[in-house]
Protein backbone atom coordinates (compact mmCIF):
# COMPACT_ATOMS: atom_id res chain seq x y z
CA UNK A 1 0.00 0.00 0.00
CA UNK A 2 1.31 3.56 -0.90
CA UNK A 3 0.08 6.61 0.74
CA UNK A 4 -0.34 9.87 -1.40
CA UNK A 5 -0.12 13.42 -0.64
CA UNK A 6 -2.91 15.69 -2.27
CA UNK A 7 -2.31 19.20 -1.10
CA UNK A 8 -4.35 22.37 -1.09
CA UNK A 9 -3.09 25.73 -1.25
CA UNK A 10 -5.28 29.19 -0.86
CA UNK A 11 -8.74 29.91 -1.55
CA UNK A 12 -9.08 25.95 -2.68
CA UNK A 13 -11.09 26.03 0.49
CA UNK A 14 -14.06 27.86 -1.55
CA UNK A 15 -14.35 25.48 -4.42
CA UNK A 16 -17.97 25.59 -5.73
CA UNK A 17 -18.70 28.72 -4.11
CA UNK A 18 -15.65 31.08 -5.87
CA UNK A 19 -15.55 32.17 -9.12
CA UNK A 20 -17.59 28.55 -10.82
CA UNK A 21 -17.74 30.05 -13.73
CA UNK A 22 -13.47 29.41 -13.63
CA UNK A 23 -13.74 26.71 -10.95
CA UNK A 24 -16.71 24.65 -11.67
CA UNK A 25 -18.80 23.99 -8.75
CA UNK A 26 -17.67 20.70 -7.36
CA UNK A 27 -16.31 21.07 -3.62
CA UNK A 28 -13.05 20.13 -2.54
CA UNK A 29 -14.83 17.44 -0.13
CA UNK A 30 -15.85 16.18 -4.08
CA UNK A 31 -12.62 15.95 -5.15
CA UNK A 32 -11.39 14.45 -1.85
CA UNK A 33 -13.98 11.55 -2.01
CA UNK A 34 -13.23 10.59 -5.83
CA UNK A 35 -9.69 10.71 -5.07
CA UNK A 36 -10.07 8.84 -1.61
CA UNK A 37 -12.19 5.84 -3.83
CA UNK A 38 -9.74 6.25 -6.64
CA UNK A 39 -6.71 5.32 -4.39
CA UNK A 40 -8.48 2.90 -2.56
CA UNK A 41 -9.70 0.79 -5.31
CA UNK A 42 -6.19 0.48 -5.99
CA UNK A 43 -5.31 -0.60 -2.51
CA UNK A 44 -3.85 2.93 -1.71
CA UNK A 45 -4.28 5.77 0.39
CA UNK A 46 -4.20 9.41 0.56
CA UNK A 47 -3.70 12.50 2.67
CA UNK A 48 -5.83 15.68 1.45
CA UNK A 49 -5.11 18.72 2.69
CA UNK A 50 -5.90 22.12 1.98
CA UNK A 51 -4.50 25.28 3.60
CA UNK A 52 -4.28 29.08 2.71
CA UNK A 53 -0.90 29.03 4.74
CA UNK A 54 2.05 28.83 3.24
CA UNK A 55 3.84 27.42 6.20
CA UNK A 56 0.88 24.92 6.51
CA UNK A 57 1.86 23.27 2.72
CA UNK A 58 5.92 23.50 3.06
CA UNK A 59 5.14 21.45 6.37
CA UNK A 60 3.48 19.28 5.01
CA UNK A 61 5.30 18.66 1.82
CA UNK A 62 8.84 17.97 4.77
CA UNK A 63 6.49 15.39 6.29
CA UNK A 64 6.04 13.57 2.92
CA UNK A 65 9.72 13.02 2.68
CA UNK A 66 9.26 9.95 4.86
CA UNK A 67 5.59 8.88 4.44
CA UNK A 68 4.52 9.73 0.64
CA UNK A 69 5.16 7.68 -2.55
CA UNK A 70 4.39 11.15 -4.41
CA UNK A 71 2.85 14.26 -4.60
CA UNK A 72 -0.43 16.38 -6.27
CA UNK A 73 0.04 19.80 -5.47
CA UNK A 74 -2.31 22.53 -6.65
CA UNK A 75 -0.68 25.33 -4.19
CA UNK A 76 -3.15 27.77 -5.66
CA UNK A 77 -1.58 31.60 -6.08
CA UNK A 78 1.21 30.26 -4.20
CA UNK A 79 2.11 28.64 -7.88
CA UNK A 80 2.83 32.15 -9.23
CA UNK A 81 4.90 33.53 -5.70
CA UNK A 82 6.38 30.56 -3.58
CA UNK A 83 10.51 29.78 -3.82
CA UNK A 84 9.89 28.38 -0.55
CA UNK A 85 7.02 25.55 -1.72
CA UNK A 86 9.67 24.98 -4.78
CA UNK A 87 12.39 24.34 -2.25
CA UNK A 88 10.40 22.33 -0.21
CA UNK A 89 9.28 19.91 -3.11
CA UNK A 90 12.77 19.98 -4.05
CA UNK A 91 13.42 17.95 -1.00
CA UNK A 92 11.11 15.81 -1.68
CA UNK A 93 12.64 12.57 -3.69
CA UNK A 94 8.98 11.28 -5.28
CA UNK A 95 7.44 12.14 -8.17
CA UNK A 96 4.88 15.27 -7.78
CA UNK A 97 2.17 16.35 -10.16
CA UNK A 98 1.25 20.18 -10.07
CA UNK A 99 -2.64 20.65 -11.29
CA UNK A 100 -4.78 23.88 -12.29
CA UNK A 101 -8.24 23.78 -12.64
CA UNK A 102 -8.28 26.38 -14.75
CA UNK A 103 -5.99 27.14 -17.68
CA UNK A 104 -2.94 29.33 -16.28
CA UNK A 105 -1.59 29.64 -19.73
CA UNK A 106 -5.29 31.58 -20.79
CA UNK A 107 -5.75 33.66 -17.98
CA UNK A 108 -4.05 36.78 -17.03
CA UNK A 109 0.21 36.88 -17.50
CA UNK A 110 0.94 36.73 -13.67
CA UNK A 111 -0.70 32.81 -13.61
CA UNK A 112 1.58 32.17 -16.55
CA UNK A 113 4.72 31.69 -14.65
CA UNK A 114 4.99 28.57 -11.86
CA UNK A 115 7.77 28.36 -9.81
CA UNK A 116 6.62 24.72 -8.76
CA UNK A 117 6.81 23.75 -12.77
CA UNK A 118 10.01 23.80 -12.85
CA UNK A 119 10.29 20.83 -10.03
CA UNK A 120 6.58 18.88 -11.56
CA UNK A 121 7.25 15.30 -13.52
CA UNK A 122 4.20 17.04 -15.16
CA UNK A 123 1.77 19.88 -15.14
CA UNK A 124 -2.15 19.34 -15.65
CA UNK A 125 -4.19 22.75 -16.44
CA UNK A 126 -7.47 23.46 -17.16
CA UNK A 127 -8.57 19.70 -17.40
CA UNK A 128 -10.66 20.93 -14.33
CA UNK A 129 -11.11 18.47 -11.08
CA UNK A 130 -10.53 15.88 -13.33
CA UNK A 131 -7.07 17.06 -13.39
CA UNK A 132 -6.73 15.58 -9.76
CA UNK A 133 -7.64 11.92 -11.05
CA UNK A 134 -5.38 12.22 -14.05
CA UNK A 135 -2.65 13.27 -11.40
CA UNK A 136 -3.37 10.33 -8.89
CA UNK A 137 -4.04 7.92 -11.64
CA UNK A 138 -0.28 8.53 -12.53
CA UNK A 139 1.08 8.79 -9.32
CA UNK A 140 -0.52 5.44 -8.69
CA UNK A 141 0.76 3.81 -12.11
CA UNK A 142 4.41 4.99 -11.46
CA UNK A 143 4.29 3.75 -7.82
CA UNK A 144 3.51 0.13 -9.64
CA UNK A 145 6.34 0.30 -12.25
C1 LIG B 1 -6.06 28.21 -8.45
C2 LIG B 1 -5.85 29.44 -7.93
O1 LIG B 1 -6.34 29.75 -6.73
C3 LIG B 1 -5.16 30.50 -8.68
O2 LIG B 1 -4.46 31.38 -7.84
C4 LIG B 1 -4.23 29.94 -9.73
C5 LIG B 1 -5.41 27.77 -9.71
C6 LIG B 1 -4.94 28.91 -10.58
C7 LIG B 1 -6.24 26.73 -10.42
O3 LIG B 1 -6.58 26.90 -11.58
O4 LIG B 1 -6.55 25.71 -9.80
O5 LIG B 1 -3.73 30.97 -10.52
Amino acid sequence: MSLFFILNGPNLNLLGQRQPEIYGRETLGDVEESCRQLAEAAGHDIFFAQSNREYELIDWIHEARTQAQGIVINPGAFTHTSIAILDALNAFEGPVIEVHISNIHKREVFRHQSYVSTRAEAVIAGLGVEGYAVALGQLIRLSQR
